[in-house]
């Protein structure tokens, strides 16, 4: 209730560092969460780029289009990416062509997104404005932003006996895709990031929002990444928002994708307390306040705690929309925010 002169309390702006598959689905959760407790809201979205590849002269944006297709209703429930009941015509004749790499899916239905991005990028747009022109088809019900407009993609360093240095450098969609991180890896090398800049809107995106999260991406080539941008750890170390992260890794081992290969690629233990301290606490020079970590992990709580960030063991399982809003109502509470549809009553 807002007296008069109480100026109408503005909605609550979250902000989210996000990554394909993983960050998407606690996406869906977030949003159920706000729209089933009538919480007024906006969600930013900062989503990962580096994942992005060029191939058959298109661009593709796994992790853009994985969060658009999944919030705007248009995704593979199954798969995780790319869109529902699509078909691989294409594909099939490139591959008939013998046009390589055979490796990579992609979709007649997808195929249009690129088509359109590409049009867009050579008509000169920003990859900002191509996001936001594919999102008015979509509507997500977030704003979505890529973390660059620059050029940044992620390549993977692994093993490889035939070279003479005994190693090469492969795309992270071949060390994934092709390679299903079977190979070990060595190092993971955001090629660009330094030469790059954060996308319009990012930087007001953290410094103005009530709350930041960091989903349960991989804290590697996704959250880590967008982090690596520059100027991007700064505002999150200086926005007076609390930044609160769920932890990608339960019971030792990431739920989906390659965390666990990454996590050791880089030296970090793959554990979800391991993962917090990597992150590390905001008044120690890292970047959390609050980190999640699931019942299975209830052992890690202390570590977290002693590491100068507060923790709490919940079900991190992401299993269908209620579970995880039940996650993103718990990121709120470690907060110390009002929990939408049950918190403190607003003063
Ligand atoms: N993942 C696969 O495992 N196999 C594919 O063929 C594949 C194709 C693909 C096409 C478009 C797209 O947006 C995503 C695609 N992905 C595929 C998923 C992608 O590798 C991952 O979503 C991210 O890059 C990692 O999070």
């Amino acid at each position: 209730m807002t007296g008069l002169g109480t100026p109408p309390s503005a909605p609550l702006a979250v902000t989210v560092l996000s990554g394909g598959v993983g960050g998407a689905r606690f996406l869906q959760g977030l949003l159920h969460l706000l729209r089933s407790t009538g919480t007024e809201a906006e969600v930013t979205v900062v989503a990962n780029t580096a994942d992005d590849i060029w191939l058959h002269g298109l661009k593709i944006c796994p992790d853009l289009d994985t969060v658009m297709y999944t919030l705007g209703g248009g995704i593979d429930e199954e798969r995780g990416w790319g869109r529902t009941d699509e078909t691989w015509h294409a594909r099939d004749e490139l591959a008939a062509y013998g046009v390589e790499p055979t490796w990579f899916g992609l979709g007649d239905r997808d195929l249009a997104t690129h088509l359109v991005r590409t049009q867009m990028l050579d008509a000169g747009y920003p990859l900002s404005d191509v996001t936001t022109a594919l999102c008015a088809r979509w509507q997500p019900g977030v704003r979505l932003l890529p973390m660059t407009d620059d050029r940044v993609e992620t390549h993977v360093v692994i093993e490889d006996p035939d070279e003479p240095s005994g190693q090469r450098a492969v795309h992270f969609q071949e060390y994934w895709v092709r390679l299903h991180a079977e190979v070990p890896a060595r190092a993971v090398v955001p090629v660009g990031i330094e030469q790059s800049g954060p996308g319009p809107g990012v930087l007001e995106a953290i410094g103005g929002a009530d709350l930041v999260l960091l989903p349960p991406s991989n804290p590697v080539v996704s959250v880590g990444t967008i982090l690596g941008v520059p100027g991007v750890r700064d505002a999150i170390r200086s926005t007076s928002a609390p930044v609160v992260g769920l932890s990608p890794v339960v019971a030792g081992s990431h739920v989906r994708g390659m965390a666990a290969q990454l996590l050791a690629a880089i030296g970090v233990e793959v554990g979800a307390g391991a993962v917090a301290e990597h992150y590390g606490a905001r008044d120690r020079d890292g970047v959390l306040e609050g980190w999640l970590v699931d019942t299975a992990d209830a052992a890690d709580v202390a570590r977290v705690e002693a590491a100068g960030v507060r923790c709490r063991a919940v079900p991190l399982m992401m299993t269908d929309h209620v579970a995880t809003a039940a996650m993103a109502a718990a990121a709120f509470e470690l907060a110390g925010l009002p929990v939408p549809g049950h918190g403190r009553q607003q003063p």
